[in-house]
Protein backbone atom coordinates (compact mmCIF):
# COMPACT_ATOMS: atom_id res chain seq x y z
CA UNK A 1 0.00 0.00 0.00
CA UNK A 2 1.06 3.36 -0.51
CA UNK A 3 0.66 5.34 2.60
CA UNK A 4 0.95 9.26 2.69
CA UNK A 5 1.54 10.82 6.17
CA UNK A 6 0.30 14.13 6.49
CA UNK A 7 1.65 16.37 9.35
CA UNK A 8 -1.74 18.52 10.92
CA UNK A 9 -0.42 20.37 13.35
CA UNK A 10 -3.98 21.57 14.22
CA UNK A 11 -4.75 23.51 17.78
CA UNK A 12 -7.27 25.89 17.11
CA UNK A 13 -10.21 23.65 18.05
CA UNK A 14 -9.88 23.90 21.51
CA UNK A 15 -8.29 26.60 23.76
CA UNK A 16 -5.69 24.51 25.85
CA UNK A 17 -2.18 24.37 23.21
CA UNK A 18 -0.23 21.27 22.82
CA UNK A 19 -1.77 19.07 19.90
CA UNK A 20 0.51 21.12 17.51
CA UNK A 21 3.55 19.04 18.51
CA UNK A 22 1.30 15.98 17.20
CA UNK A 23 2.62 15.23 14.17
CA UNK A 24 6.62 15.47 15.38
CA UNK A 25 5.78 13.35 18.11
CA UNK A 26 4.59 10.42 15.77
CA UNK A 27 7.32 10.96 13.82
CA UNK A 28 9.74 10.88 16.91
CA UNK A 29 7.70 7.55 18.17
CA UNK A 30 8.73 6.02 14.44
CA UNK A 31 5.76 5.94 12.63
CA UNK A 32 6.68 6.00 9.41
CA UNK A 33 9.36 2.87 10.31
CA UNK A 34 6.52 1.18 11.61
CA UNK A 35 4.63 1.08 8.56
CA UNK A 36 7.42 0.52 6.22
CA UNK A 37 8.47 -2.96 8.38
CA UNK A 38 4.92 -3.96 7.17
CA UNK A 39 5.95 -3.34 3.44
CA UNK A 40 4.07 -0.21 2.94
CA UNK A 41 5.61 2.51 0.85
CA UNK A 42 5.25 5.38 3.28
CA UNK A 43 5.60 9.22 2.39
CA UNK A 44 5.79 11.67 5.03
CA UNK A 45 4.88 15.16 3.49
CA UNK A 46 5.91 17.10 6.28
CA UNK A 47 3.59 19.65 8.05
CA UNK A 48 0.84 21.52 6.07
CA UNK A 49 0.21 24.94 6.93
CA UNK A 50 -3.79 26.45 6.75
CA UNK A 51 -5.00 28.51 4.01
CA UNK A 52 -5.16 31.96 5.04
CA UNK A 53 -8.68 33.50 4.89
CA UNK A 54 -10.89 36.34 6.49
CA UNK A 55 -12.36 36.26 9.66
CA UNK A 56 -16.15 35.02 8.87
CA UNK A 57 -18.85 36.64 10.91
CA UNK A 58 -20.29 34.01 13.50
CA UNK A 59 -23.69 33.99 15.80
CA UNK A 60 -22.34 32.65 18.39
CA UNK A 61 -19.82 34.43 20.52
CA UNK A 62 -18.02 31.65 22.12
CA UNK A 63 -16.69 30.42 19.11
CA UNK A 64 -13.18 30.66 18.50
CA UNK A 65 -10.42 30.89 16.11
CA UNK A 66 -13.12 30.23 13.41
CA UNK A 67 -10.87 32.06 10.35
CA UNK A 68 -7.70 29.40 11.72
CA UNK A 69 -9.73 26.36 11.72
CA UNK A 70 -11.97 26.92 8.26
CA UNK A 71 -8.12 27.86 6.77
CA UNK A 72 -7.24 24.12 8.06
CA UNK A 73 -10.08 22.56 6.78
CA UNK A 74 -9.51 23.87 3.06
CA UNK A 75 -6.00 22.32 3.31
CA UNK A 76 -6.83 19.55 4.72
CA UNK A 77 -9.61 18.68 2.16
CA UNK A 78 -7.49 19.20 -0.89
CA UNK A 79 -4.59 17.02 0.30
CA UNK A 80 -7.22 14.01 1.30
CA UNK A 81 -8.58 14.53 -1.57
CA UNK A 82 -5.54 14.23 -3.57
CA UNK A 83 -4.38 11.63 -1.96
CA UNK A 84 -7.46 9.73 -2.47
CA UNK A 85 -7.27 10.51 -6.29
CA UNK A 86 -3.53 9.30 -6.24
CA UNK A 87 -4.39 5.71 -4.76
CA UNK A 88 -2.84 6.46 -1.57
CA UNK A 89 -4.20 6.36 1.68
CA UNK A 90 -3.90 9.39 3.71
CA UNK A 91 -2.86 9.00 7.84
CA UNK A 92 -3.72 12.65 9.10
CA UNK A 93 -0.97 13.09 12.24
CA UNK A 94 -2.92 15.36 14.49
CA UNK A 95 -3.26 17.78 15.41
CA UNK A 96 -6.82 18.25 17.15
CA UNK A 97 -10.37 17.01 16.03
CA UNK A 98 -11.10 19.60 14.52
CA UNK A 99 -8.52 18.05 11.67
CA UNK A 100 -11.46 15.94 10.88
CA UNK A 101 -13.53 18.54 9.22
CA UNK A 102 -11.13 18.77 6.45
CA UNK A 103 -9.80 15.19 6.18
CA UNK A 104 -13.18 13.41 6.08
CA UNK A 105 -14.63 16.04 3.94
CA UNK A 106 -11.91 16.03 1.25
CA UNK A 107 -11.34 11.90 1.09
CA UNK A 108 -15.59 11.77 0.55
CA UNK A 109 -15.14 14.25 -2.42
CA UNK A 110 -12.45 11.90 -3.90
CA UNK A 111 -14.89 8.66 -4.16
CA UNK A 112 -17.45 6.79 -6.09
CA UNK A 113 -18.03 4.34 -3.71
CA UNK A 114 -20.05 4.71 -0.70
CA UNK A 115 -17.92 6.72 2.10
CA UNK A 116 -18.57 5.39 5.66
CA UNK A 117 -16.52 6.83 8.80
CA UNK A 118 -15.58 5.03 12.18
CA UNK A 119 -15.41 7.47 14.81
CA UNK A 120 -13.28 6.25 18.12
CA UNK A 121 -14.37 8.59 20.74
CA UNK A 122 -15.52 9.92 24.28
CA UNK A 123 -17.35 12.24 22.75
CA UNK A 124 -19.75 13.02 19.60
CA UNK A 125 -18.09 15.59 18.63
CA UNK A 126 -22.02 15.94 16.67
CA UNK A 127 -22.08 20.41 17.28
CA UNK A 128 -22.83 22.99 15.65
CA UNK A 129 -21.41 26.76 15.61
CA UNK A 130 -24.52 27.05 17.11
CA UNK A 131 -24.84 24.36 19.57
CA UNK A 132 -21.87 24.37 20.87
CA UNK A 133 -21.22 25.92 24.76
CA UNK A 134 -17.43 25.86 24.79
CA UNK A 135 -16.49 27.40 21.46
CA UNK A 136 -14.29 24.41 20.84
CA UNK A 137 -14.56 23.33 16.85
CA UNK A 138 -12.91 20.05 17.23
CA UNK A 139 -16.19 19.49 19.15
CA UNK A 140 -18.15 19.67 15.49
CA UNK A 141 -16.60 17.51 12.90
CA UNK A 142 -19.37 14.75 13.00
CA UNK A 143 -22.32 17.24 12.10
CA UNK A 144 -19.99 19.34 9.55
CA UNK A 145 -19.31 15.91 7.17
CA UNK A 146 -23.05 14.34 7.69
CA UNK A 147 -24.10 18.31 6.69
CA UNK A 148 -26.09 19.80 8.87
CA UNK A 149 -26.63 23.26 8.72
CA UNK A 150 -24.88 25.76 10.90
CA UNK A 151 -21.91 25.90 9.53
CA UNK A 152 -21.58 29.46 8.34
CA UNK A 153 -18.61 30.53 6.33
CA UNK A 154 -17.12 26.82 6.19
CA UNK A 155 -16.94 25.50 2.86
CA UNK A 156 -19.79 23.98 1.56
CA UNK A 157 -19.92 19.89 2.18
CA UNK A 158 -20.16 18.03 -1.59
CA UNK A 159 -20.69 14.53 -0.37
CA UNK A 160 -21.97 14.61 3.23
CA UNK A 161 -21.71 11.26 4.88
CA UNK A 162 -25.18 9.60 5.07
CA UNK A 163 -25.92 9.44 8.64
CA UNK A 164 -26.55 5.96 8.33
CA UNK A 165 -22.71 5.20 6.90
CA UNK A 166 -21.27 7.06 10.68
CA UNK A 167 -20.45 4.92 13.64
CA UNK A 168 -19.40 6.64 16.98
CA UNK A 169 -18.03 3.68 19.27
CA UNK A 170 -16.54 4.54 23.04
CA UNK A 171 -19.00 7.39 24.14
CA UNK A 172 -19.10 8.41 27.54
CA UNK A 173 -19.77 12.09 27.71
CA UNK A 174 -22.44 13.47 25.46
CA UNK A 175 -23.66 17.49 26.03
CA UNK A 176 -27.70 17.53 26.21
CA UNK A 177 -27.82 19.27 22.32
CA UNK A 178 -25.64 16.81 21.15
CA UNK A 179 -27.76 13.94 22.49
CA UNK A 180 -31.06 15.29 21.21
CA UNK A 181 -29.66 15.59 17.39
CA UNK A 182 -28.34 12.24 17.93
CA UNK A 183 -31.16 10.55 18.70
CA UNK A 184 -33.22 11.74 16.12
CA UNK A 185 -30.48 11.61 13.34
CA UNK A 186 -29.51 7.52 11.81
CA UNK A 187 -26.12 7.87 13.41
CA UNK A 188 -25.54 4.73 14.87
CA UNK A 189 -23.84 5.02 18.31
CA UNK A 190 -22.57 3.07 21.07
CA UNK A 191 -21.16 3.95 24.53
CA UNK A 192 -19.19 2.16 27.15
CA UNK A 193 -21.97 -0.16 28.39
CA UNK A 194 -22.71 -1.39 25.35
CA UNK A 195 -18.91 -2.23 24.81
CA UNK A 196 -18.86 -4.10 28.04
CA UNK A 197 -22.24 -5.92 27.59
CA UNK A 198 -21.37 -7.04 24.35
CA UNK A 199 -17.54 -7.10 23.38
CA UNK A 200 -16.64 -4.38 21.17
CA UNK A 201 -16.39 -6.82 18.49
CA UNK A 202 -19.64 -7.60 17.86
CA UNK A 203 -20.62 -3.88 17.32
CA UNK A 204 -17.28 -3.17 15.07
CA UNK A 205 -18.38 -6.97 12.83
CA UNK A 206 -21.68 -5.65 12.60
CA UNK A 207 -20.83 -1.81 10.99
CA UNK A 208 -18.12 -3.83 8.87
CA UNK A 209 -20.02 -6.36 7.69
CA UNK A 210 -22.57 -3.51 6.53
CA UNK A 211 -19.37 -1.49 4.34
CA UNK A 212 -18.69 -4.96 2.67
CA UNK A 213 -22.00 -5.26 1.53
CA UNK A 214 -22.75 -2.00 -0.48
CA UNK A 215 -18.69 -2.61 -1.64
CA UNK A 216 -18.32 0.84 0.40
CA UNK A 217 -14.62 2.64 2.11
CA UNK A 218 -13.50 3.33 5.30
CA UNK A 219 -12.27 6.06 6.79
CA UNK A 220 -11.25 5.73 10.53
CA UNK A 221 -10.79 8.91 13.39
CA UNK A 222 -9.05 7.75 16.58
CA UNK A 223 -9.12 10.45 19.30
CA UNK A 224 -7.14 9.57 22.13
CA UNK A 225 -9.60 9.32 24.42
CA UNK A 226 -11.50 6.39 22.70
CA UNK A 227 -8.79 4.90 25.32
CA UNK A 228 -8.77 4.65 29.16
CA UNK A 229 -6.89 7.77 30.55
CA UNK A 230 -4.80 5.18 32.22
CA UNK A 231 -3.00 4.15 29.14
CA UNK A 232 -3.46 7.24 27.19
CA UNK A 233 -3.01 10.49 29.28
CA UNK A 234 -1.74 12.95 26.67
CA UNK A 235 -5.07 14.18 25.71
CA UNK A 236 -6.69 17.58 27.39
CA UNK A 237 -10.01 15.95 27.59
CA UNK A 238 -9.87 13.27 29.35
CA UNK A 239 -13.03 10.99 30.30
CA UNK A 240 -11.84 8.00 32.62
CA UNK A 241 -13.35 4.50 31.96
CA UNK A 242 -12.25 4.11 28.53
CA UNK A 243 -11.62 1.63 26.27
CA UNK A 244 -8.61 -0.85 26.91
CA UNK A 245 -5.36 -1.11 24.89
CA UNK A 246 -6.42 -4.53 23.83
CA UNK A 247 -9.87 -3.11 23.14
CA UNK A 248 -8.41 -0.72 20.53
CA UNK A 249 -6.06 -3.23 19.18
CA UNK A 250 -8.85 -5.50 18.51
CA UNK A 251 -10.93 -2.85 16.58
CA UNK A 252 -7.44 -1.89 14.47
CA UNK A 253 -7.35 -5.68 13.85
CA UNK A 254 -10.67 -6.23 12.26
CA UNK A 255 -10.61 -3.17 10.29
CA UNK A 256 -7.05 -4.13 8.57
CA UNK A 257 -8.77 -7.83 8.00
CA UNK A 258 -11.73 -5.78 6.48
CA UNK A 259 -9.75 -4.80 3.56
CA UNK A 260 -11.95 -1.38 4.06
CA UNK A 261 -10.15 0.99 5.53
CA UNK A 262 -8.76 3.84 3.28
CA UNK A 263 -8.32 6.69 5.00
CA UNK A 264 -7.27 6.96 8.80
CA UNK A 265 -6.97 10.42 11.34
CA UNK A 266 -4.72 10.37 14.44
CA UNK A 267 -5.98 13.29 16.63
CA UNK A 268 -5.75 14.92 20.32
CA UNK A 269 -3.04 13.51 21.06
CA UNK A 270 -1.14 16.45 23.37
CA UNK A 271 2.58 15.79 23.64
CA UNK A 272 2.85 18.25 26.20
CA UNK A 273 0.92 16.30 28.88
CA UNK A 274 2.47 12.42 27.90
CA UNK A 275 4.57 11.10 30.13
CA UNK A 276 7.93 9.54 28.40
CA UNK A 277 5.86 9.18 25.18
CA UNK A 278 3.77 6.44 26.05
CA UNK A 279 0.23 7.52 24.32
CA UNK A 280 2.33 8.61 21.53
CA UNK A 281 3.62 4.84 21.34
CA UNK A 282 -0.05 3.67 21.94
CA UNK A 283 -1.12 5.46 18.97
CA UNK A 284 1.74 4.25 16.67
CA UNK A 285 0.77 1.07 17.46
CA UNK A 286 -2.67 0.83 16.89
CA UNK A 287 -1.98 2.77 13.56
CA UNK A 288 0.42 -0.64 13.20
CA UNK A 289 -2.39 -2.74 13.77
CA UNK A 290 -4.91 -1.24 11.59
CA UNK A 291 -2.61 -1.16 8.76
CA UNK A 292 -1.19 -5.22 8.96
CA UNK A 293 0.64 -5.73 12.32
CA UNK A 294 -0.21 -8.92 13.79
CA UNK A 295 1.40 -11.19 15.86
CA UNK A 296 0.67 -14.22 13.92
CA UNK A 297 0.26 -14.37 9.81
CA UNK A 298 -2.90 -16.30 9.97
CA UNK A 299 -6.00 -15.28 12.07
CA UNK A 300 -6.36 -17.87 15.31
CA UNK A 301 -10.13 -17.97 14.23
CA UNK A 302 -8.94 -20.57 11.61
CA UNK A 303 -8.08 -22.64 13.85
CA UNK A 304 -11.31 -22.57 15.48
CA UNK A 305 -14.52 -22.72 13.21
B1 LIG B 1 -13.10 15.82 21.10
C1 LIG B 1 -17.42 19.01 24.56
N1 LIG B 1 -18.55 18.24 24.05
O1 LIG B 1 -18.14 20.54 22.90
C2 LIG B 1 -17.37 20.36 23.83
O2 LIG B 1 -12.02 15.65 22.08
C3 LIG B 1 -16.15 18.24 24.40
O3 LIG B 1 -12.55 15.95 19.76
C4 LIG B 1 -15.67 18.11 22.99
O4 LIG B 1 -13.89 14.58 21.08
C5 LIG B 1 -14.54 17.13 22.84
O5 LIG B 1 -16.53 21.19 24.21
C6 LIG B 1 -13.99 17.12 21.45
C7 LIG B 1 -17.64 19.25 26.04
MN1 LIG C 1 -13.06 13.86 19.17
MN1 LIG D 1 -12.96 13.08 22.31
MN1 LIG E 1 -10.26 15.61 23.06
Amino acid sequence: MKIDLIGAPVDSGKKSKGCLMGPDAYRTANLARALRNLGHEVKDLGNLCPDQIEKPDCANPAVHSLAETIGWTKTLARVGEDAIRGGRLPVFMGGDHSLSLGSVTGVAAATDRPQFVLWLDAHSDFHTLLTTESGNLHGTPLAYITGRDGFDGFPEVMNPVPEKNVCIIGLRSVDGAEREFLEDSDIRYHDMREIDENGISVLLRRFLNDISEVNGVLHVSLDVDFLDPAVAPAVGTTVPGGATVREGHLCMEMIHDSGLMTSLDLVELNPFLDERGRTAQVMVDLAASALGRRVFDRPTRAYLS
